[in-house]
């Protein structure tokens, strides 16, 4: 009987970090011509030293006017809407621009 509790509690704790472990295990997220685009407007917006990147100081401005409601093309990288740029989602906007570059479309 303690055995058969001991295996239920472990396929519990195994089901449980499953999800965790997949989530953690750095998975791209695939770019939408949406981010791209938002990317694109947030990078001519908060590129301050015109860098064509957006460096630390820029991201903090960013996530700062985003968290006090005043940005809203970074809207579609909060993909968990808590109305915070967490490291992620800053890393998908990155991915963004670059996504951009490499990218070429003929339109
Ligand atoms: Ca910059
Ligand atoms: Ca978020």
């Amino acid at each position: 009987m303690k055995k058969l509790n001991m295996a239920i509690l472990g396929l519990c704790c195994l089901g449980l970090l499953a999800p965790a472990l997949a989530s953690a295990k750095g998975k791209k997220t695939k770019t939408t011509p949406e981010q791209v685009t938002a990317a694109k407007s947030i990078l001519t917006k908060y590129d301050a030293n015109t860098n064509g990147v957006l460096d630390a100081d820029e991201i903090t401005k960013l996530q700062k006017d985003y968290a006090a409601g005043n940005e809203s093309d970074a809207q579609v990288f909060d993909v968990n809407s808590d109305k915070t740029l967490d490291d992620t989602e800053i890393a998908a906007l990155q991915q963004a621009l670059t996504a951009k570059k490499h990218k070429k479309k003929a339109e």
